[in-house]
């Protein structure tokens, strides 16, 4: 399909200010934004539209939570860095609250979700090679084909995607990469010795939400508690109430050696990540060893807290398990031939587009977008279907007719 992009005047003047300042490292759906409240965003022309991929999954309690916006504006204008070189008086009782929540001893606070992978790794060597014993520089981290868990150096270092890697080498040593949802292979890779960690997303999202057989996460955990390797669950995009619990690992009954949280964490306010493990573990890194000018700052602290609150207080974990039922059944029902594959757990959904046109998936956002609803492709020709955890029957009904007339376009 011929798609032709008409953009209002004031869309396209914002365009081309990011095409002539801005780096050109994304390629966006074609639509400015200027707006947004619960599962809807709106553009600068006031259209409105349902957020399909709720900031990739960052937006779990909805745009603008008033009780997240509270907290937000409340502590700005009280205070919102002291950096760590002085203790605040929200540090300790986000602290107390978020290990509380997740049952955890400790938490590492950090802003983005890859300082969190990262702080991740640094924690499992470092404990690798004070407690466990590995001999030093020797540790090995296992990690999955398909990965996403970031793009610093250190960690597309550990991806298999060529373009995440291509001329950004040298890498960084210590990993390797086993098959995902294969426990015969992870298995036999914990019999290497050196192994230090198993760093795994409970569903694999950039890949295409990637669901694993039942099972996989509890026997993957048990081998690894039987072999003395660090379960390192990166739960950034598929925790806090996404996938129907409040972490995906709550499935299959799995607590991580090493918890790893971003995104949603501060419902899409600003940056903030937290690893949480216990004393073995995170006593290993010492004052001085580790840490970050924004990290553990009271303005995060505070909205963290805040943002956690009202996943529990409006149930938004089994709305998100009824909503994407519901969601996957009803897309199912349409019996479309070009949506081959439906597949997710809670709102973390994602269609597989079976065409011949290699940019099927992408014109059909442009038709989504067109029909009041925000997606975007992820590796070609899969579609991340994601809103917000707050929405309703009606409001999936009604984004379930759209995918529905959106479709035709592909006929
Ligand atoms: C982009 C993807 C999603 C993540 C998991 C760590 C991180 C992410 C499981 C790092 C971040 C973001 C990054 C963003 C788009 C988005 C994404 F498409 F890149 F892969 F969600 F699937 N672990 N995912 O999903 O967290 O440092 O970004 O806070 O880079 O385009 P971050």
């Amino acid at each position: 399909m011929q798609s032709i992009i008409t953009m209002s005047e004031q869309a396209s003047y914002y365009l081309e200010l990011e095409e002539r300042y801005g780096a050109h490292n994304y390629h966006p759906v074609p639509v400015v934004l200027s707006r947004g409240k619960g599962v809807h965003v709106w553009d600068v022309d006031g259209k409105k539209y349902y957020d399909f991929l709720s900031g990739y999954s960052a937006v779990n309690q909805g745009h603008c939570h008033p009780k997240i916006v509270e907290a937000l504006v409340g502590q700005s204008q009280k205070l919102t860095l002291t950096s760590r070189a002085f203790h605040s008086d929200i540090l300790g009782e986000y602290a107390k609250f978020i290990t509380g929540f997740f049952g955890y001893d400790k938490v590492l606070p950090m802003n983005t979700g890859v300082e969190a992978v990262e702080t991740g790794i640094k924690l499992c060597r470092k404990w690798a090679y004070e407690v466990k014993g590995i001999e030093e520089n020797k540790a090995i981290i296992l990690v999955c084909g398909g990965n996403f868990h970031g793009r610093t150096s250190t960690v597309i270092s550990f991806s298999s995607d060529p373009q995440a890697r291509k001329n950004f080498g040298p890498f960084m040593p210590g990993f390797e990469i086993i098959p995902y949802n294969d426990i015969p292979a992870l298995a036999k890779a914990l019999t290497k010795k050196n192994v230090a960690g198993f760093l795994v997303e409970p569903i694999q999202g950039e890949a295409g939400v990637l669901v694993p057989d039942d099972g996989y996460l509890s026997t993957a955990k048990q081998l690894c508690e039987d072999a003395n390797v660090l379960f390192i669950a990166d739960e950034i995009q598929t925790g806090l109430a996404r996938t129907g619990k409040m972490l995906a690992c709550d499935h299959e009954n799995v607590r991580p050696d090493i918890l790893l949280l971003g995104k949603a964490l501060s419902g899409g306010m600003l940056p903030a990540s937290a690893v949480l493990c216990d004393n073995e573990i995170m006593l290993t890194i010492k004052p001085g060893e580790h840490g970050s000018t924004y990290g553990g700052n009271p303005l995060a602290c505070k909205v963290a807290i805040t943002s956690l609150q009202v996943l529990k207080e409006e149930n938004m974990a089994d709305n998100a398990f009824v909503m994407g039922e519901l969601l996957r059944n009803e897309l199912k029902k349409l019996g479309s031939p070009h949506t081959s594959i439906i597949r997710g757990k809670g709102l973390l959904n994602a269609i597989v587009i079976g065409h011949s046109n290699k940019d099927a998936a992408w014109d059909l956002c442009l038709q989504l977008k067109e029909n009041g609803l925000l997606a975007k492709p992820t590796h070609g020709d899969k579609i991340r279907f994601a809103p917000p955890l707050v929405i309703t029957k009606e409001q999936v009904l009604d984004c379930v007719d759209i995918i529905r007339k959106s479709l035709t376009c592909l006929d």
